[in-house]
């Protein structure tokens, strides 16, 4: 029987790929909007958008035409010249987030590894910290990324076995609880690295008023309130940042993921002068960080977010999602939670793992990913129409009740 596409594919793909993943059984072919067809022409709704950097959608049409045009023009110089887009892309980021600084990388990894070497030098510039002493807090079941540094400080024991030896300089503390970050801070420390929801996580959404009272707690202590919005961050909860919910602005804001529109890897760093100055020249960089196509990408997926109102959407649309998820009373599921359209549902282990839902889901037509062991993550991508959400919470139902 001839192979069907998906499992030619499939087949040459584990002949030829390291097996650092386990994806569900679909070989995405053709993408548009907040649908995907696979390799055989069956068409699915994109409920993970590729972890929340798929904000705008599938192949946006003004930010595939901001990258066409861009690819007929300059795609990369370095940055041992100026390019023309850098300067666009960088004013309107920093305006859009009101902050004086913007340091332009390409993954998330590679952003909180900025902030994190930004912090350190601060701490040794501003606050007088002895060299290498230098401590950053950070929170179990964090996920910043998988560079040796990152995983240093993951409390996951799979992202961590066989990497060793381990960066030092890291203290690990629980998650949405203040006085254990009070309790933590020494006089070495530099700052507090957070997201203000943790998505790989399970979508743990902290106790209301955890990011007001970090917020006043590092400051009180002057220590820097790093905040890693890569997955939260560009309307995914229904602010254009999460930290908005409690006005908890940060000294060094991560961006990445949605930042690049959803066809460039993009991220930034960013921060007022007193933080961003500890950099001079021939400090850091990368090869890729502030080129011409990614500039204009990103400054496209900016005007993007406000010309369509996607902030909003995502606010209006996550209340109804959940509200819609909520009804379905499912005697599967523990807990609904999340802000915007960052949604997870956990799933009670009596009614077993979020896996086989995601499996069945796929089978319905559409595509999610379990978070940990229980949970259901649901990030579509927030140019999601209300109809949509209703054809999704339709096959939803089947799954869960
Ligand atoms: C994988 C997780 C999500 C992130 C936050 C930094 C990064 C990420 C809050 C690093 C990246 C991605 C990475 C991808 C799967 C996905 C993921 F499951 F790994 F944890 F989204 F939750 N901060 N998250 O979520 O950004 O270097 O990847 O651009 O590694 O499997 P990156």
């Amino acid at each position: 029987m001839e192979l069907s596409k998906t499992a030619a594919l499939i087949s040459e793909t584990e002949m030829y790929s390291a097996r650092n993943y386990n994806p569900l059984p679909v070989v995405i072919s053709q993408g548009e909007g907040s649908w995907v067809w696979d390799a055989d022409g069956q068409k699915y709704l994109d409920m993970l958008s590729a972890y929340s950097a798929l904000n705008h959608g599938h192949r946006h049409p003004k930010i595939v035409a901001a990258l066409k045009e861009q690819a007929d023009a300059l795609t990369l110089t370095s940055r041992a010249f100026h390019n023309d887009k850098i300067g666009p892309f960088l004013r309107k980021l920093c305006q859009m987030a009101g902050y004086a600084k913007a340091l332009p990388m390409n993954t998330g990894a590679e952003g909180v590894e900025t902030a994190i070497k930004a912090a350190r030098k601060w701490g040794l510039l501003h606050k007088r910290v002895p060299e290498n002493q230098g401590e950053i807090i950070v929170c179990a079941n964090n996920f910043h990324g998988r560079t040796t540094t990152i995983i240093s400080f993951s409390s996951e024991e799979q992202y961590r076995y066989g990497f060793g030896p381990y960066t030092p300089g890291f203290r690990i503390i629980p998650f949405g609880d203040g006085k254990a970050l009070e309790e933590a801070i020494t006089e070495n420390t530099v700052g507090f690295l957070v997201e203000p929801i943790q998505g790989e996580g399970g979508v743990i959404v902290p106790p209301e008023g955890y990011l007001r009272e970090v917020r006043a707690i590092t400051r009180e202590h002057n220590v820097l309130l790093i905040l890693d919005e890569i997955q939260t961050g560009l309307g995914r909860t229904g602010k254009l940042f999460a930290y908005e919910y409690e006005d908890a602005r940060p000294d060094i804001l991560i961006l990445g993921k949605a930042l690049g529109g959803g066809v460039y890897p993009v991220s930034a760093v960013l921060a007022d002068d007193a933080v961003m100055g500890v950099f001079t020249p021939g400090d850091h960089g990368s090869t890729f960080g502030g080129n011409p196509l990614g500039a204009a990408v990103a400054a496209r997926a900016l005007e993007v977010i406000e010309e369509e109102g996607l902030v909003e959407q995502a606010f209006a649309l996550g209340q109804y999602f959940t509200k819609r998820l909520a009804e379905l009373n499912s005697p599967a599921v523990k807990e609904i939670r999340g802000k915007g359209l960052l949604i997870g549902v956990e799933i009670k282990e009596e009614y077993g793992v979020a896996r086989v839902y995601c499996e069945k889901l796929m089978e319905l037509g559409i595509l999610c990913k379990e978070t940990r062991k229980q949970v259901i993550r649901f990030a579509p991508p927030l140019v999601i129409a209300r109809d949509e959400i209703d054809w999704a919470i339709e096959r939803i139902a089947q799954v869960l009740t």
